[in-house]
């Protein structure tokens, strides 16, 4: 079924002659669990999809690539169309060749935005004419695997009533190599309302690849989704008053799960998505990425979260360029969804937490005005799970209800019981050092019974134990402001005083 294997070309080589079709599909590795294969579909039961590609300058092999995929590793009897809606691309393959290249394949329709739209209002154009009951939204640079369609359908047919992403494999940016991650994540949020990766239980992952089955994400990646047409207009498909690019992934989620449906990765189904190394073009739209990004959680957030916005305002407004608000026509469209949502009876955001993502209950510290949330360590290594390390006014470092204590004379990090106020000198003093917004350095100083004074600041350092062979650890070593080793990046710092006028503005749109 696939076209012979030749080295991939750059994903930025643009240039490539479209008249060479054929090369462009090529071999993937399998790379769904065994059981995968031998699962069997009645195909006449499956609905029939179409699928919407929206693309905005992305390199045409990629595009091509991705066409020739589908059209290879679809059964004909399930594929209605392709739809491509180009949101004002300028670059020159994407005009008159890609025309040209597609005019001899069946299925496929190419509309062209006479504005710059962005991805959500470029998906809802292909979605409103899509004439298959399913529909799947897939992004430019995608390339779907064997069997990845009939997995999607057959949990559709089950099942109308939910959102589903395929299992995400990775497509290298530089040598396009496909690669599956050995360990299954499920999608999640964090308190900026940013996606994150969450590894699923191991006992899931393991029905996951015995039986193949899917298992259930409280957020969607974004690059990838199957719905039911029917279903996703009716529950109010994407929020078009969403601008360019961001935050609808995040929204449809929790939209889905707290209006009476669901969000699930479907384990057999694989689709592979180049995660780009250079931040999406936002040339030709009106603001900054990250004002339009912020406009775009901002509704997230007022729609959604009911009181537990605080956290998203808390965890942003520190960023003066995030505190915006929101004009006459956005409110106006804002108040639209916030009906669209009593009109569903949708439950509130607390339900979503307690059923959907319980360990997104440990709440940040907001009643102190200083805090900072410690998750990646340098170079981005994570090496903790959770966003629960704080540093207080005070100069305590909390883990949940503990406090990070250096034991002596050999300084070490431990956990251990919060002193009292007075003993906090004595105990382990935190501060940062050398910082930014969100990154710095982390020094923590204590007074000895002598009366001296001895500081630290945390390091990076590998292999640091023989029980953490080459995992990263923290430790504690002399501070040194030039070792990149001491830079941490910080999930959030949390300034709480802009968040009750914030919240407010809200509170009068209602
Ligand atoms: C992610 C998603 C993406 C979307 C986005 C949040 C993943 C892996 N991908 O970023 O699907 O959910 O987050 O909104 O999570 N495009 C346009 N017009 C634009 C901008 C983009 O048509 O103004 C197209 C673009 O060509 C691509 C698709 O929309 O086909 C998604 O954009 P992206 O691939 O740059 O987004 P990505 O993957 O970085
Ligand atoms: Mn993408």
């Amino acid at each position: 079924m696939s076209a012979p294997h030749r080295p991939p070309d750059s994903h930025y080589n643009i240039n490539v002659t479209l008249s060479d079709m054929t090369s462009l599909d090529r071999e993937l590795p399998d790379t769904r669990p065994p059981i995968c294969a031998k699962l069997k579909y009645d195909i006449k039961s499956l609905p029939k999809v179409s699928i919407v590609i929206p693309f905005f300058n992305e390199a045409p092999t990629m595009l091509l690539r991705n066409i020739h995929s589908i059209l290879n590793r679809s059964p004909d009897e399930l594929l209605e169309e392709i739809i491509l809606v180009d949101d004002l691309s300028y670059d020159a393959p994407l005009m008159e060749p890609l025309e040209r290249f597609i005019k001899n394949i069946p299925r496929i329709s190419l509309l062209r935005n006479d504005q710059r739209s962005g991805l959500i209002v470029s998906r809802m154009r292909g979605a409103r004419i899509a004439k298959a009951p399913a529909i799947i939204f897939l992004d430019a640079h995608s390339e779907v695997n064997e069997g990845w369609l009939e997995p999607l359908l057959d949990q559709l047919r089950k099942n109308p009533k939910q959102v589903l992403q395929p299992f995400i494999d990775g497509v290298d940016n530089m040598n396009l190599q496909f690669s599956a991650p050995s360990v299954y994540f499920k999608g999640t949020f964090s308190w900026d309302l940013r996606y994150t990766w969450t590894k699923i239980a191991d006992h899931e992952q393991e029905r996951a690849v015995e039986t193949g089955e899917p298992f259930i994400t409280p957020t969607l990646v974004g690059c990838a989704l199957a719905v039911m047409k029917d279903y996703f207009f009716d529950i109010g498909s994407f929020d078009e008053g969403m601008y360019v690019w961001g935050g609808e992934n995040i929204e449809l989620a929790f939209r889905a799960w707290m209006c009476g449906g669901k969000a699930v990765t479907v384990t057999c189904s694989r689709v592979g998505h180049v995660f780009k190394q250079s931040p999406n073009k936002f040339d030709g739209t009106k603001g900054s990425k990250e004002e339009t990004v912020q406009k775009n959680l901002i509704r997230v957030a007022d729609v959604w979260m009911d009181g537990m916005r605080k956290f998203f305002y808390g965890t942003t407004l520190m960023f003066d360029f995030k505190r915006l608000k929101l004009g006459p026509a956005d409110l106006k469209t804002l108040r639209e969804r916030t009906e669209l949502r009593k009109k569903l009876k949708c439950h509130n955001f607390e339900w979503y937490l307690y059923n959907v993502v319980p360990e997104m209950l440990d709440l940040p510290p907001m009643e102190k005005d200083y805090y900072v949330g410690m998750t990646y360590f340098c170079f981005e290594h994570k090496i903790i799970p959770k966003n629960n390390f704080a540093i207080m006014k005070n100069g305590l470092m909390t883990y949940r209800d503990k406090c990070v204590k250096i034991n002596q004379p050999k300084p070490y990090l431990t956990l251990a019981e919060c002193p009292p106020e007075s003993e906090i000198d004595k105990f382990g003093k935190w501060d940062l050092v050398n910082y930014g917004m969100n990154w710095g350095g982390i020094k923590v100083s204590i007074v000895k019974d002598d009366g001296v004074v001895v500081y630290w600041c945390i390091v990076q350092v590998t292999n640091a134990m023989p029980q953490h062979r080459s995992e990263q650890m923290p430790q504690l070593g002399t501070c040194d402001s030039s070792d990149s080793f001491q830079i941490w990046s910080f999930t959030y710092a949390v300034d709480f005083t802009l968040v009750p006028e914030y919240m407010s503005v809200y509170e009068q749109k209602l």
